[in-house]
């Protein structure tokens, strides 16, 4: 039988499982990397493993979310990770250098490895042909100190590319029609495979648009072969050396094949507030735009800003629209400003931000009330932007562009002949804001300003598990639900006691106080819960809260693993109409918890409503042992 992509890294990095959709499987990582907002609890972690280095081939800690210095406390963060980074053996991209996924991609990705980070657009990778997966910062420590990462086997969905894309057709609009059809919770358990003869007609920054915006799907990863583009791509970056052809066998076996005639497609737009609420752009042209954002990790490559540098050049940007543009690295930005392209866009107008994250996470560029704000990001999630009632929309590069200038939405069709941008065969290669650690390290200190706080600990799972329902959300509830993001919030992120006052704050304001004087309690969730981020935080403010369980309609897979991770109970209702019969305050008790758990046959008894509900678990053996040790960190701290 023929092999996918997926399924030949797969088995080379098998460390240990059946490689059966479904089943729990091990797999040896090559590569990690690790952010700002999530490194600090992941090198605490890793220190809390206690192995003086890291293991993998190659481990890049990036500082690239929280930029916004407002106060010590992103400094402090800084200082720790440069410090650890020379103390563990990784490499340190230094603030400014740009967003993770688009250096890693132009510096350090190599196809057919395995990369973990603690981001869930680590799929970005996958442009590369590399299995590139996102988890919470727990997962990525024990990777780092040489444990395998388990995850369930996936399914492998072809998504078949046909034909050349019709003009001004882009990369962010094949992957916002793939989110069309499957929509935010159409990818869990899956690995998208893109193949087809239209897959040459995309450059390796172009395929990391789509695969970065995997995440959006839940997809487990997303891959691209590695072909002549990438061949090319990566001679660009003077890495000739880390190419490896990878691609399908001509009679490759799929779970599902996907097919999408790129001649057919027209530029669309995702409409506010979920990445797959996707219409043609044609449909909502007219309507008045407040701010441009053009950046994040899915489309800030050279490649893309000389696309938006040829439309605006020689234009002015409307008098009533802001127009924000962060490179998303500082060869994208170095490549700009030496050939002129950064001045045909400060003249246009475009107010030019540091290569980092920034309005994308709501660092930064909050839209006007009620404002509409057109963005090459990725998700446009409900006051994700810092501004509440602000009706964000996601559009390719093209159409962000042209909005710019009308003020309104615009089909980029109307903006005439389509531009075309080859990457360049050399980029300006400069790694001096990348610090390689010494050799020498044992004598370092880890550098801990007061913005850091010691890591909470999970305690082994109870017998019994009793609470107060606490809080019932919706189906597709985020991460930025559960754990909001921001400038300012963000800045708590090495210190879990105050974080974890903001936890659900922007859907119940009384929601941690009430859990504290509660002493804890229970949370009940619809389908997808947990969707978007990798944020562990999700778990940890929870876990500092009190929270002992989660009974949801389904889970999105790296939250139901951060939850694990840290010792907290993911459960999901047998029959899905129980979820209308709880409210708020009932009394929730689970008898028997562990020998339930490990039989898979709990009920959850309402004492209050004098119900019964059988509930299941997802979890795999290992995963069970992991609740009972009382959270990962311990469990692995057990097998040393
Ligand atoms: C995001 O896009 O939501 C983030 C901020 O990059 C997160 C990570 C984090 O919360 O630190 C992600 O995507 O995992
Ligand atoms: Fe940064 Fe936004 Fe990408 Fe998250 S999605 S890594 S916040 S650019």
């Amino acid at each position: 039988m023929g092999q996918n992509m997926t399924r030949k890294i797969i088995a080379a990095h098998l460390v240990e499982g059946e490689m059966t959709p479904g089943k729990e499987i091990a797999l040896r990582i090559d590569q990690t990397l690790t952010q700002d907002a999530t490194g600090t609890m992941a090198y605490l972690e890793f220190e809390a493993i206690g192995i003086p280095a890291v293991r993998t081939e190659l481990s890049v800690s990036y500082v690239d979310h929280n930029t916004l210095q407002v106060g010590f406390e992103n400094a402090d963060d800084h200082k720790f990770l440069q410090s650890a980074a020379a103390k563990f053996g990784v490499r340190f991209s230094r603030m400014g250098n740009g967003i993770c996924h688009q250096v890693h991609l132009e510096r350090f990705g190599v196809p057919g490895k395995t990369l973990l980070g603690s981001d869930s657009h680590t799929p970005t990778g996958g442009g590369l042909g590399m299995l590139a997966i996102g988890a919470g910062g727990l997962d990525v420590a024990t990777s780092m100190a040489g444990y395998p990462f388990y995850v369930k086997m996936p399914q492998v969905i072809n998504i078949r590319l046909h034909g050349k894309p019709a003009p001004w057709v882009a990369a962010k609009d094949i992957i916002l029609e793939v989110l069309r059809l499957l929509t935010v919770k159409g990818g869990v358990s899956k690995v998208m495979e893109y193949t087809g003869e239209g897959v040459a007609f995309l450059s390796v920054p172009d395929r990391a648009t789509i695969t970065n915006m995997g995440a959006e799907l839940g997809a487990t990863s997303s891959i691209f072969p590695s072909d002549t583009v990438t061949a090319k791509f990566l001679a660009s970056q003077d890495r000739a050396g880390d190419f490896v052809e990878l691609l399908p066998d001509p009679d490759a076996q799929y779970d599902e094949v996907i097919d999408i005639q790129l001649n057919e497609l027209e530029p669309l737009i995702a409409l506010p507030h979920m990445p797959d609420n996707v219409v043609k752009i044609a449909d909502v042209t007219g309507r008045k735009v407040d701010q441009v954002f053009i950046g994040s990790c899915t489309n800030s490559s050279y490649t893309d800003l000389m696309r938006v540098a040829a439309i605006l050049k020689g234009k002015t940007v409307h008098s009533q629209v802001s127009l924000v543009i962060a490179p998303g690295s500082r060869q994208v930005l170095a490549s700009l400003a030496a050939n002129g392209a950064l001045t045909d866009l400060v003249a246009a107008g475009a107010r030019i931000l540091e290569c980092a994250c920034g309005p994308c996470v709501g660092v930064g560029q909050s839209p006007c009330s009620a404002g509409v704000s057109l963005r090459t990001c990725n998700r446009n999630f409900e006051g994700r932007s810092g501004t509440e009632d602000a009706q964000i929309c996601l559009v390719s590069c093209e159409a962000a562009a042209a909005a710019a200038l009308t003020g309104v939405i615009t089909d980029p069709r109307d903006l005439g002949e389509p531009i075309d941008v080859p990457v360049p065969d050399k980029f300006p290669v400069d790694d001096r804001m990348i610090i390689v650690a010494p050799d020498n390290r044992e004598e370092l200190e880890l550098v801990m300003g007061p913005n850091i706080k010691p890591l909470p600990v999970a305690s082994p799972m109870p017998g019994e598990i009793k609470g107060e329902m606490l809080l019932k959300v919706g189906d597709n509830i985020t991460t930025d639900h559960i754990m909001p993001a921001g400038a300012s919030i963000m800045a708590l992120r090495s210190n879990i006691p105050a974080i974890s006052m903001h936890a659900f704050e922007r859907v119940d304001a009384t929601f941690a106080k009430r859990a504290l004087a509660a002493g804890g309690g229970i949370i009940v969730g619809g389908l997808n819960y947990g969707q978007g981020s990798s944020r562990e935080h999700a778990a940890l403010a929870p876990l500092y809260l009190g929270i002992k369980a989660v009974i949801a309609k389904s889970f999105a897979r790296i939250h139901m693993q951060n939850l694990v991770n840290f010792g907290l109970l993911p459960l999901t209702f047998a029959n899905e109409e129980d979820y209308d019969t709880i409210e708020s305050g009932d009394v929730l008790l689970i008898e028997d918890a562990r020998q339930c758990l490990a039989a898979n046959t709990a009920k959850v008894r309402n004492v209050t409503r004098d119900k019964l509900y059988p509930v299941k678990h997802n979890l795999s053996d290992r995963q069970i042992e992991i609740m009972f040790a009382g959270g990962l960190l311990k469990y692995v701290k057990d097998k040393v």
